[in-house]
Order: structure tokens, then sequence, then C-alpha cells
């Protein structure tokens, strides 16, 4: 028995107790434990920083252990498991999430509060790592929420950048960027796999052995270092991964006598070169980031992955179970989120051929048959097309293998498909068309190599089949899905909002919305009731007032808790229209001012707010922030109008600062040109938390409309299929500007919101043709509808029970937008996985 022997599962590391949520004593000794053993800060001080990174260490420990269980199950049942690729995610702050999926908030409130502080101010502390722009990053983070909710095998890969989004401050010129250092104190979340590094290669040359196999060699070598956050589920044990990835130069490439030589740059040259790919996020959202630095960055991630996802596929059949290739894709999906990771596909290929020896044709089915592609936009700026010139130099196998796709797509065209044949220019990889320029499509790239290419709202997908991939749609008819966006209920609800959550779950009697957000619909039956509805007001007010706190602390502004909170948050883009809602707040201040005093007593106070980064380099979006916040100058500073109207800037718009704003508002503006939009997600979380919406027709806002009913939702504006007809009789002259609009701008150029040059954003809304003019976003031609509209919000918010009852018919009818839904979708119809739970 007590053999001295030392057997091999004596190395396992013995299990150890956690805290269980009853014991809160046990709680706040762990969180003791940390503040003593794990010191980042002097250890005479336990101020809610410190207070903050014991805490969250505290429940790192349970999620590490969790998190192991987890893997060793998947490793043991091997089941069909999904990467997610992306260049992008927005985890927002983990702390709140993470107690909360795992039932522990009151047992670290009752800990913390043991310990000298509350839990909301402990909160409070952590920063939001922003390493995405916006819906495209945050969707990947509610997606793998809703995985690990569902007990899918499932992972998640992106990159761990050094800065994330910038920081926005607003100034007297407007915005202004700063470096966003998310890991400044370091992140309590990350743990650091110093065994799990992989080779990245970049530049070099393709070398044709004897016996005609190909190898990529030379160039400049790095590696990718892996760091792993853990992702709990809601209520269940499992508990994923996302995997980050840093590029770093092998160790041995540290050249240490050239440092001993005094030559200390040199020494570090690799290590400076290697730290600059993953030193900042790209802050275009929507737009081409043509810079060679992103297509490393793009390399590293897929090239990384794809090596991780392969050495886990042939350790967990490395022992009993017999090994085939041919077996990769009943074990593995890979799903691409946009065509950031497009070099996936490439690099699969070139590892199952030049390191794993396979067939052209064996890499190919298994390739085809592994990836999957979403679309997330139509715009075609956003269509990513990269220098055939700069790929090859800096990926030349990879170029290599592109070509011979690009081929063998034309040959097999000619064959099933020749009526086509005269199509292929704009159907091809290769676009060499511009013999100064000739270009990689990576959009092409992915409907090729992909079985299933997916848009992320029905009407951005039926768009994509009937018109940016017609030909390939009519060519492979059954590769094309939609798949509507979602959000997480978790976040967007139970947990930023738990008044009106509290209140949910008393009149459906169950809180089995939270993983089933169907049973809102519930809700329908009791929207007529008074006491619902008084409830209902009362968190929605208290929610304002938090808000209006928030808001007074950061703008200095003072809000008033009883008028309209009307909200417009995303990126600034000329798309979303932001112009739109400022031009229409502008009108209404003029009409305020001529109003008579008993006239005024009648208006409806409003606090229009809006919020959003506009990309660095973007000048008309720059503008656009400028002029929101000059009127909000002049209109919050006129004694006649200011009880009235407010206009406020939201600065530095992130997704904790969406956690407060949302749960806050009334109205939300959803007011895109249609067909621009390919989904949206915001418009689902405002209205799940029964925010109404103003809205065109256009991305998931249709979906929305249908599901929460017509009556409850204020629509204005073209519709997809007529804008293309507006823009040409625009174009031939016919297009006739409202009085009112003329009268908006004419007051803008009055100098009445200062001296600043508005000319260049007016002038975008002049002419009928042309580069920035013409009104490419129909703002002039939608104006009077979203006048209208918002009169109809007005009135409608005079009838406060009817507004009440249409809020909770908001919130009852968002069921379908849960991120839940459509992470089945995708498991069901596309990855082809089933759940995995952890007993
Ligand atoms: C991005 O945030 C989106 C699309 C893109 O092509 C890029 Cl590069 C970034 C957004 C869409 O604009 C939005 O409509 C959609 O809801 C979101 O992706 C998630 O699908």
């Amino acid at each position: 028995e007590n053999s001295v022997s030392i057997s091999e599962s004596s190395r396992e590391i013995p299990p150890i107790a956690h805290p269980t949520p009853e014991d809160a004593f046990g709680v706040a000794a762990n969180i003791q434990y940390h503040a003593h053993y794990s010191p980042h800060f002097s250890p005479s001080k336990f101020e809610p920083e410190q207070a903050f990174f014991s805490t969250a260490e505290s429940v790192r420990d349970t999620l590490i252990q969790r998190w192991n269980e987890t893997y060793a199950h998947f490793h043991k049942v091997d089941p069909k498991q999904t990467y997610y690729i992306s260049m992008e995610y927005l985890q927002g702050r983990a702390l709140s999430n993470a107690i909360g999926n795992l039932g522990l908030t009151d047992a670290y409130a009752a800990a913390l509060y043991k310990l000298g502080h509350d839990l909301e101010t402990i909160v409070e502390q952590e920063k939001d790592p922003a390493l995405g722009n916006g819906g495209l990053g945050r969707l990947a983070s509610c997606f793998l929420d809703s995985m690990a909710t569902l007990n899918l095998p499932a992972w998640g890969y992106g990159l761990r950048y050094k800065y994330g989004l910038f920081k926005q401050k607003i100034t007297a010129k407007g915005q202004e960027e700063y470096a966003e250092d998310w890991l400044e104190k370091f992140s309590p979340w990350e743990i650091v796999r110093h065994d799990v590094v992989y080779p990245i290669r970049f530049f070099g040359e393709v070398l044709v052995e004897s016996d005609g196999k190909r190898k990529w060699v030379g160039g400049e070598q790095l590696q990718a270092l892996a760091y792993d956050i853990p992702i709990p589920g809601y209520k269940t044990k499992n508990t994923i991964s996302l995997r980050i990835w840093e590029a770093r130069s092998p160790p041995q490439d540290f050249d240490l006598y050239a440092f001993n030589a005094g030559k200390h740059i040199n020494a570090a040259d690799l290590q400076f070169k290697a730290q600059q790919i993953c030193a900042v996020l790209y802050p275009g959202d929507e737009t081409e980031e043509g810079k060679l630095l992103r297509l490393k960055q793009q390399y590293l991630l897929c090239s990384a992955s794809l090596q991780d996802i392969l050495a886990r596929f042939k350790e967990r059949r490395s022992k009993d179970k017999p090994f085939l290739w041919a077996e990769f894709s009943k074990k593995v999906s890979v799903q691409m989120n946009d065509t950031h990771p497009t070099l996936a596909i490439p690099e699969l290929m070139r590892l199952l051929m030049d390191e794993e020896g396979l067939g052209w044709d064996e890499a190919w089915t298994i390739t085809s048959s592994t990836v999957a592609y979403t679309n997330h936009t139509v715009l075609p700026e956003a269509l990513e097309k990269w220098s055939q010139a700069v790929m090859a130099k800096l990926l030349p196998r990879h170029f290599e293998i592109i070509a011979e796709i690009d081929k063998q797509f034309h040959a097999l065209v000619g064959k099933i498909r020749p009526d086509l044949e005269d199509k292929l220019s704009s159907l091809s990889i290769l676009d060499s068309s511009n013999p100064d320029k000739p270009v990689v499509r990576m959009a092409n790239l992915c409907v090729i190599s992909s079985h299933t290419v997916n848009g992320v709202a029905e009407l951005h997908s039926d768009i994509l089949k009937k018109e940016l991939f017609a030909d390939f749609n009519s060519l492979w008819p059954t590769k094309f899905q939609n798949k509507t966006n979602g959000v997480t209920p978790r976040r967007w609800l139970r947990f930023c909002s738990p008044e009106l959550s509290t209140i949910i779950t008393k009149w459906l009697r169950t809180d089995e919305w939270v993983t089933n957000l169907d049973l809102l619909t519930g809700l329908r039956q009791f929207a007529d009731d008074k006491q619902l509805q008084t409830e209902w007001a009362a968190a929605k007010t208290a929610n304002k007032q938090r808000f209006a706190k928030y808001l007074q602390d950061v703008t200095g502004i003072e809000v008033d808790s009883n008028s309209l909170f009307d909200i417009q948050i995303k990126r600034i883009h000329e798309y979303k229209r932001q112009l739109l809602n400022i031009l229409s707040v502008i009108y209404r201040y003029k009409k305020i001012k001529e109003l008579s005093k008993g006239e005024q007593m009648k208006a409806v106070p409003r606090t229009v707010m809006l919020g959003g980064k506009a990309f660095a380099t973007y000048a008309q979006a720059k503008r656009i922030v400028k002029l929101v916040n000059d009127v909000g100058q002049v209109v919050n500073n006129d004694r006649d109008v200011s009880h009235l109207l407010k206009v406020i800037f939201i600065p530095n718009y992130n997704v904790t600062v969406a956690e407060l704003a949302i749960p806050a508002s009334e109205l939300s503006q959803h007011i895109s040109t249609a067909g621009m939009e390919a989904s949206g997600t915001s418009n689902m979380k405002f209205a799940l938390n029964g925010s109404l919406i103003i809205g065109t027709l256009d991305g998931a806002n249709v979906e929305i409309r249908e599901e929460i009913g017509k009556n409850n939702f204020f629509l204005f504006g073209a519709r997809a299929e007529d804008v293309p007809i507006l823009r040409k009789q625009r174009e031939e002259g016919k297009f006739v500007p409202d009085p009112r609009f003329e009268e908006v701008k004419d007051f803008i150029r009055s100098g009445k919101f200062g001296d600043y040059d508005y000319g260049p954003l007016l002038e975008s809304l002049e002419g009928n043709t042309g580069y920035g003019r013409g009104d490419y976003f129909l703002v002039g031609q939608d104006f009077p509808s979203y006048l209208e509209a918002q009169s109809k919000v007005d009135e409608a918010y005079r009838n406060q029970a009817h507004w009440i009852k249409m809020s909770i018919l908001s919130t009852a009818g968002s069921g379908k937008f849960s991120s839940d839904r459509t992470i089945l979708q995708y498991a069901q119809e596309i990855w082809k996985i089933q759940a995995c739970p952890v007993p």
C-alpha cells in the first residue's frame, strides 16, 4: 500500500475543494487567500482595485476547475467540435458575468461585504477589454456564451492585441483617440499556455522536391503563443475556451552576442518585429484595412489555430482510435467570422498536403467539407481584397494554393455550367482586370471553398442570394443559408437589468426564460395588467435614474429622468445615418423655440443620446460626432428649450456603457438606409429591454417588427428594393427635397452651432451624383417620413399606459433573438454538432 515507488497516477495533481454557493465564508477566505498570495500590489492595501483582482482570481479558480473537467470530457467523448475563428471579440467585463453564470453572485456579494467592500464597486474596477470594433466582435462573444450554455463542444480562436479599440475622448475639436491599454495592470482572466506554441512563417520561398512535393522554406520565423480565457456557460458545468494568440520570436533568436557587445537594438530586433504583429486591433469597422501588418495578423490567427486543431485531432485518436484523415471533417468544423480568417482555407490545404503528405484532391475534399463562411456585409468597401503581389511575397505557398483553387474552379464551371463562363471574370478569386493592381478576392475564395455560406438576417441573406452572390447561388443553390443573429439573454437582460428580470420571473413564475427566451411570450397575456405596468414602469425608471447618474458623472450634464430617453448607439457610419437623427433633432429644437409658452406645455420632453466611435481617418464620421456635440452645446444651454430637449453625446461607447444605456432606453434608433445594415444586434438588445424601435425595414429590424407586431414599431423610410430606383431617380434630377430638410441645413449654415466647417458634411447631401455627394444614403429622401414617425413617437409617449404596454410587448416578442436560438441553428444546420454536457 505505502510503496515508495512513484506511480504515474501519483503525478496527477491531487484534487482540491472549491467554495460552494452557500459558503460565503469559504468564498471570503478564498478571496483573502488571493489577496495574500497573488499580490499584484503593495500588501498593506485592500482597496477596491486590489479587492477586484483577488475576487477575480478567486472566481478564476472555479473556472479553471470546470474548464479542465470540460476539456477532459470532450477529450474522452471525442465529439465533433466546432472552432469559431474571429479577428474580433468584444467580451465586456467578465466578473459579474462569470459569477452570474456560476450562480455565485450572492455568495460573492456576501463575501465581499464581510471583507468591507460592496460587489457593485468591485465589479466597476474591471477594464472592458475591447478586442473588437462593433457588432461583429460582440456577436462572436455572444456566440461563445451560448455555445458554453448549450454545452456544445466548441472553442473560439482570436488574437491577443496589446492595445484594443482606441479610447474616445470628446474635446472642443471633436473626437480624439487614445491608446486602450487593457493589459496595463494585467488581465486576471487569461492563462498563458507556455506548452502551446506553434511556428509561424512569413515570406521565404517554395521549394519543389524531386518527388514533386512542395515545401515552404526560409523567410522570417516567429511563434504563436496561446493564452486561454475560460468562458463559463450559464447554470452548467461546461466551461469552454477562447484561445487568443500572441506573436513572439523564438527564444533562441535573442542574439546574446550582439546584446553583450552592446548592440541592444539588434538583439531585440526580432522580438520587436514579433511584438508589432499583435500590437493593435485595426479600428476599421466595415472598411478594408489593406495593410501588410493586418495580413500578417490574419495569417497568424489562421495558422496557429489550424495547427492547434490538427494537433488536437491527432492527439484524440493517438491511443486506440483508428487514424483516418477522411474522419477529419466528421470531427472538426471551422466557422470563419467574415472574410478576415479566409487564410484558414489555404493554410489547411498546405498543412494537409505539405506537412501531412495528402494529395490535392483528398486535401480539397477535407478542407471544403470542414470550413464554412459567415458574411456580415454587402458594402463593397468592406469586401476584402488583397494585392496579389503582397500575398505572393508574404505567403508564397498560399498564393500558389489559392491560384490552383481558382484554376480548378474555372475548370469546374467550364464542365458543369458553361453558361456561366462569361461571368467568370466576376466569380473568379484572382482579379487581374486592373493590370496595375491585381487582387485576390477573399469573399469569392470563401464562397468557392466553403460547404456553407450564411448571411446574418433574412433580408441580408436574400440580398446575398439575389445580388452579391447570385451566380454562385445558381451554381450551388444549397450552399446558401440564413442564420439570423441573436444576443445572449444573460448579459443583455438577466445581468444588465436585474430589476426587469425580477419582474419577468415573478410574472412568468419561472426564471427558465433565461435559457429559453421564447417563454417571454408568456408576458403578452399580462400586457394590459395595471399591476405589471406599474412594476414595469418602476423598473424602467430605476434604470433611467442609474444611467442619468452615469451621464452626469461623465459629461457633467444633468438629465431629467422623466423625459423620454431616446438612444442611438453604434459605430458612426454614414449608412447608419446618425446624421438623419441629429438633423431631425435640430428641426425639433427650432420648432420648440417657435412655440408659445402654452404650446410648450404640451410638448413631450426628450433626452436624445448618441454614442459611438468614428474610425480615426473617416472624416465624415468625425464631422457627425462634432455636429452632435455642437448641437448639444447650444441646445442644452438654451434656457428656453433645455427643459424640453437635451442632446447628449455619450463618450467612449463600449460594452459596459451599453449595459447601462440599453436598460434605460425607452426609444432606440435603428435607422440605416434599407439594404445596408446586414443585421444589427443592438436592435435586439433594446427590444429585449422593452425599448421601442424607430427604424427602417433593414437587417433584423424586419424580423423584430414581425415578432413584436407592427403596432409596436415606429416604421419609416424607403424599402430596400426601392433604394436603387430612388438613387437612379435622383441621378436623373427628379428628387424634390422637403422644405423642412432645407430649413434645417440652412440653420446649420447660419452658424447657429458654431464656426466649425460643416461644409463637407452638408455637401454630401447635395447634388445628384458623385463621390461623397448626391445623398447616397438617402437622408433627404427619408427625412419627411422620419419626422412623421417621430411625431407618432411623441403622440404615443403621451399615453404612458399604452407606451408601457408596447414596451412589455417588445420584450415579450424578443424571444427569437436569443443567440441560443442562433447557435442551435448553426449547430444543427451547418456544424452538425451535438451537445456534450459535463456530467
Ligand atoms: C461589423 O461589425 C459588421 C460587419 C462587418 O463586415 C464588419 Cl467588418 C464589422 C456588422 C454588421 O454591420 C452588422 O449589421 C451585424 O449585425 C454585425 O456585423 C454582426 O453580424
